[in-house]
């Protein structure tokens, strides 16, 4: 059975909404902080995930770390439910494309909001740090709600772990200040909603802290 380390409303939603779309058996180990952000419980954590961070997915001898490499792993064991575009299509290689850029652009600037103090040694820095977290969120924004269009997913019809991790991020965003929000833009809360239309996709959302709907 598939262990997945979690805290609630974390990188490790994209996963967590994978297995339950793809009916998977397992189960979820929340991973405890301490004030500082040491991880308590369970106890050896770290030694499982090296960044100390959440995700982390265990499949028998498999340790993953990384949300994007466990989603596709997840879509690539659970081939019945879909979650990627057949192997080697045009689809499936565009789902690669914005997988990537909600990992390495996107959820790397929402890291750089939420734990500004990682990114600067500079402790008057952090409000800079964040200014240009967001600023570079509204320009990705920009860029998904032009790739969704009418959607409802990135890649139209078809619902893929991107969409989970669009999902997760937009979710993410309502912690911004007003104006910035990715639900404001109403390609993205459309696509929000599409997600959480899905039966196990909306039931992990809510599960982990995130609205049922945004305002279209
Ligand atoms: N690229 C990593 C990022 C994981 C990550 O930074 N997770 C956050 C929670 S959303 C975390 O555990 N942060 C703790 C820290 O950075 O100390 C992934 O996708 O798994």
């Amino acid at each position: 059975m598939i262990t997945l380390y979690t805290i609630p409303g974390s990188s490790a939603t994209p996963p967590r909404i994978a297995l339950d779309e793809a009916g998977a058996d397992y189960e979820l180990v929340q991973v405890e902080r301490d004030e500082a952000g040491n991880n308590i419980s369970p106890s050896g954590y770290d030694a499982l995930n090296p960044m100390a961070t959440v995700p982390t997915l265990v499949d028998g001898d498999l340790v993953l770390t990384e949300a994007a490499a466990c989603c596709l792993y997840i879509a690539e064991k659970y081939p019945d439910a879909h979650l990627m575009p057949p192997a080697g299509s045009d689809d499936w290689a565009q789902t690669l494309r914005w997988l990537t850029l909600l990992t390495n652009t996107a959820q790397a600037s929402f890291l750089r909001w939420y734990y500004p103090e990682h990114y600067t040694a500079d402790a008057d820095g952090l409000e800079a740090v964040q200014a240009a977290s967001v600023a570079e969120l509204a320009r990705v924004a920009e860029v998904l709600a032009a790739q969704i269009g009418d959607g409802p997913f990135l890649l139209g019809a078809q619902f893929t772990v991107a969409d989970a991790f669009l999902a997760t991020l937009t979710g993410w965003s309502a912690d911004l200040s007003a104006g910035c929000r990715w639900p404001e833009n109403p390609a993205i809360a459309a696509h929000y909603n599409a997600v959480a239309q899905r039966e196990a996709a909306g039931r992990a959302l809510i599960a982990e802290g995130f609205p049922a709907t945004f305002a279209a």
